[in-house]
């Protein structure tokens, strides 16, 4: 039993977020996924996101690939995380590529390739923009 667990905040829920997480499922049995927590987003951007917490956790929970969700409170407890989910094997998109390999010694860690030419940022430009 192969368990799978990738981190993100899945803010106005996309296409390339169902492509990671699909692709994330498919290396394992069981996935679980941190959301990042709507004050972990503002200390990194400076910006809350547009969907609270609870809401993206429940939009994340409703997916077939996803067995478990739990709220991701700080970069910085990666393998703490890792420990207390059981995981074998990180999985995230490749613009965060290297910067996870300090876990390594507690699980493997795989950088897939982002879906090109969608992004939250840019759906929320493309909307105040019509
Ligand atoms: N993603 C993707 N293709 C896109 C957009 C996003 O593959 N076009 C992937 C990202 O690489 C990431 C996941 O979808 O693995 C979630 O992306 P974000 O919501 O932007 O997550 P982020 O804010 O980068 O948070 O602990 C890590 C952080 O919580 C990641």
């Amino acid at each position: 039993m192969k368990r799978v667990i990738t981190f993100g905040t899945f803010d106005v829920f996309h296409v390339g977020h169902i492509n990671i997480i699909s692709r994330a499922a498919e290396l394992g049995d069981f996935l679980i996924v941190g959301v990042s927590s709507d004050e972990l987003n503002y200390n990194k951007k400076n910006r809350y996101p547009i969907y609270n917490e609870t809401d993206r956790m429940k939009i994340l929970s409703s997916l077939k690939y996803v067995d478990e969700v739990f709220l991701e409170e700080s970069l910085e407890l990666k393998l703490e995380y890792i420990r207390k989910y059981e995981a074998d094997l990180l999985v995230m998109g490749d613009d965060w590529e290297g910067r996870f390999d300090w876990v390594k010694s507690e699980c493997d860690v795989i950088y897939l390739p982002r879906t090109p030419s969608i992004s939250t940022t840019e759906i929320i430009e493309v909307v105040k923009s019509r």
